[in-house]
């Protein structure tokens, strides 16, 4: 009989974000197990294929099917072995797994203790974790360009602290007056839909995702928590998020959503406030605006409705120091203006424009950056040390 243990399964591909995944099923029992999982699409048993061949078919799990994959048949010392290569989330490969577990399949770890990218620095890793996870074309040619230029230029820093530390300075400044741009483009600009109930919030959401994300209604109040999805505009990844429409109310579960929606506007690079033109304007919407003026260090002004006759009337001192942009937001009128206008503050450029100097691209990355301009105003100190340590890393 055979030892349940000596069929085993491997996820060949790294785990994470990636288009197709590859688990490999071996062990004595392994043909009749993929028979029992797979069915191919010309109607063979995959146990019937001559190892070199491959099959296009169907996973399947107590008679349901689950993912379409490409099964290749290998030959392991005499023994037919399977790479099933599915979709590469991480929920298909998880179900995948475990399906193999359920037949007494072996789970085996494809590369114990070894780093993602072995022989890389820290810098060097963090470069291919985000190469492996963005979404956008131009954070892709970004961080290849920084893959070679960034890593050189600091090295060259690197040498010039060991002679000169006062030429050091200049360009540790630029690094850091650049790296808001860097993590922009890496890791997304966040941008929170703010305004009154029934503003129209969730249909600028909608309109901006191009599907319905959010729930439009009528009725005031519809968005009770913030929902927040990434979408690419213009080549920069945004995280967008919706939130409920605020407004004085003495329901406690209103008045959390209400202070959630706040808290994420806090958080945003900026904020985009929807009010509804074609209501006239309230003592409540002049508060709000005046909030938001105070609070929010980045602000655009979206009238929307533009579709329906106007009945506001803003005062410009509420407009002051804000963008504003008339828009539909169920037409989609103006809402490429409103974009561009935030884009434009946030970004001072094309996504692409940052693709030709070196430009630092994480959070990390700016804080040791930071703190070496820190121990530079204190006085000569080791900052070649410090450059090839903290800021490169060590190689792992
Ligand atoms: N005519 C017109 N109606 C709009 C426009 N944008 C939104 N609406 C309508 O306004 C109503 C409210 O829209 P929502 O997107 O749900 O508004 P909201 O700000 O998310 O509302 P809450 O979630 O309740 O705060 C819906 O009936 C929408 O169809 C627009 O540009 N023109
Ligand atoms: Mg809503």
């Amino acid at each position: 009989m055979t030892s349940p243990s000596s069929n085993r399964a491997v996820l060949l591909t790294p785990p994470g974000v990636g288009a197709i995944g590859v688990v490999r099923l071996g062990g004595p029992d392994a043909p009749k197990i993929a028979d029992a999982c797979f069915r191919t699409a010309i109607g063979s048993p995959l146990s019937a294929t001559i190892p070199g061949q491959v099959r296009l078919g169907v996973i399947h799990e107590a008679g349901e099917p689950f993912d379409e994959a490409v099964a290749v048949v290998l030959d392991d010392n005499g023994q037919k072995a399977f790479d099933f290569c599915t979709h590469g989330g991480v929920r298909v490969l998880e179900r995948l797994l475990a399906l193999f577990a359920n037949h007494c399949v072996n789970m085996r770890d494809a590369h114990p203790q070894r780093p993602a990218f072995p022989f890389a620095s820290l810098i060097e890793e963090e470069i291919l974790t985000a190469l492996a996870e963005t979404k956008s074309q131009e954070a892709v040619r970004f961080l290849c360009y920084q893959r070679t230029h960034l890593v050189d230029h600091l090295e060259q820093l690197t040498c010039f602290a060991e002679q000169d530390l006062t030429v050091v300075r200049p360009f540790l400044e630029k690094l850091l007056d650049n790296a808001k741009l860097g993590i922009r483009l890496v890791q997304g600009i966040r941008l929170t839909i703010v305004g009154p109930p029934n503003s129209g919030k969730s249909t600028l959401f909608n309109q901006l995702l191009s599907r319905d994300a959010a729930i439009v209604s009528q009725q005031a109040g519809t968005t009770r928590d913030w929902v927040t999805h990434e979408v690419l505009i213009s080549g920069w990844p945004v995280i967008l998020t919706d939130t409920a429409g605020t407004h004085e109310t003495p329901d406690a579960l209103e008045n959390k959503a209400v202070q959630a929606a706040a808290a994420m506007a806090c958080k945003a690079d900026a904020v985009i406030i929807v009010i509804d033109r074609s209501e006239p304007e309230t003592p409540s919407l002049d508060a709000f605006l005046e909030f938001c003026q105070k609070t929010y260090a980045y602000q655009v002004i979206a009238l929307n409705k533009t579709d329906k006759p106007s009945r506001l009337a803003l005062s410009s001192e509420r407009t002051a120091n804000a963008n504003v942009v008339s828009i539909s937001a169920r037409t989609g009128t103006g809402v490429d203006e409103l974009m561009s206008a935030v884009l434009r503050k946030l970004s001072s450029g094309p996504a692409n424009a940052l693709s030709d100097s070196p430009c630092l691209f994480t959070s990390r990355q700016r804080e040791v950056v930071k703190q070496l301009l820190l121990t530079l105003d204190r006085g000569p100190t080791n900052v070649d040390n410090l450059l090839r340590t903290e800021l490169i890393g060590p190689i792992r």
